[in-house]
């Protein structure tokens, strides 16, 4: 496996180094310290056109300035928390909050804003960027130091895996996931709405006031989330469900079943060929198509387009320190955090 680096800019004075790992199939990963982000992933169509398949920003400013979260490392939790509040312990906490009176993706200075350490280890079938991070006692209102490795490795058999492991020294909060998103066209001007996805999930976590989770887990059968027999991404953006018409599209948790060795999820686009199972051993995927953009900015000079990607962001289902059922999201000393998602990158002719 070929590893280069290259220092593509500074942030607040710090170096910010972007690794390249290509392994022999013409499959190439790039992310940099900035936000342990991901930034390109070229690979082949059927023709052997090689692309980039996810969304990336013009510069590493404008990571900075716009903060869009594409392919960054979100945390310490994902996703919204509502009121920025929660008890732990008996003891009440107040995070810092970033979108009206909750916090979404970690606060201001979520982990995506951090510049990370970064080390590589490479082998003949593999090569990882293993990034590390210390988030302070208190950061964003997150009470404990927390200890943070994302590792990214590329396979010879086409894999990403994305690797979470985290320790504290006071109880705390933890549910990070990645931001990535995806367009398979290798354009980012063209809608995923063309996109196929089959997706291993009966139930999804309904959106109430300010896209807080409401708390019902809902069936898909029978509703525009119902993907366990494949479909175009159009179905959902034709808004025909309260739930659907609310976000124009998906920014839903599902909750996947994780039928053995099947994958999670596929996401698929027939013009290019290009497919990427998804397996996880986390409970939810949340899909967000890209619905609305974060901010105002353009990419190679246009202003992105609506469903211009999907995130595959899998995680525990979000705000469960604050929704009966939704799973443990606490982390205390002693124990390790361990996750892990691999996206696996397949060409069908
Ligand atoms: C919007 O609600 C969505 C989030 O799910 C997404 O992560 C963010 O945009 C980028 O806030």
């Amino acid at each position: 496996m070929k590893v280069s680096e290259t220092i593509i800019g500074q942030v607040n004075g710090t170096d910010i180094t972007a690794y390249t790992l290509t392994n022999p199939n013409g499959i190439s990963l790039t992310a940099m310290t900035y936000g342990a982000t991901i930034t390109e992933l070229l690979m082949p169509d059927k023709n052997g056109k090689t692309e980039n398949v996810i969304l990336a920003m013009d510069s590493l400013d404008d990571y900075v300035t716009h903060r869009p979260y594409y392919g960054a490392t979100i945390g310490r939790i994902a996703g919204r928390i509502t009121k920025g509040a929660f008890a732990l312990d008996d003891k009440s906490h107040q995070l810092v909050v970033n979108e009206g009176a909750n916090q979404l993706h970690g606060g201001p200075a979520g982990l995506d804003t951090r510049v990370w350490d970064a080390e590589i280890q490479a082998s003949a079938d593999e090569a990882s960027i293993h990034f590390t991070t210390t988030d302070a006692d208190g950061a964003n209102g997150y009470p404990g130091t927390l200890s943070v490795t994302v590792s990214y490795t590329l396979t010879t058999d086409n894999e990403w895996k994305v690797t979470y492991r985290a320790t504290t020294d006071q109880a705390t909060l933890f549910n990070p996931t990645n931001h990535v998103y995806f367009n398979l066209s290798g354009d980012i001007n063209k809608p995923i709405l063309q996109h196929e996805l089959q997706l291993n999930s009966a139930v999804f976590a309904e959106l109430g006031d300010e896209n807080l989770p409401s708390g019902a887990l809902l069936p898909a059968e029978g509703t525009p989330f119902d993907f366990r027999n494949g479909g175009k991404l159009a179905i959902a953006a034709e808004q025909n469900h309260p739930q659907t018409q609310k976000v124009a599209g998906f920014d839903h948790p599902f909750l996947l079943q994780h039928d053995d060795g099947k994958p999670d999820a596929i996401l698929s686009e027939a013009e290019s060929g290009r497919s990427v199972k998804m397996y996880t051993d986390q409970d939810c995927v949340v899909i967000y198509m890209h619905n609305a953009a974060i901010d105002k900015y353009t990419i190679a000079g246009k202003p992105v387009i609506q469903y211009a990607g999907i995130t595959l962001e899998t995680q525990a289902l979000p705000d469960a320190i604050n929704q009966e059922g939704f799973g443990d999201i606490t982390l205390r000393p002693g124990e390790v955090y361990a996750a892990e998602t691999i996206y696996k990158f397949e060409v069908q002719d």
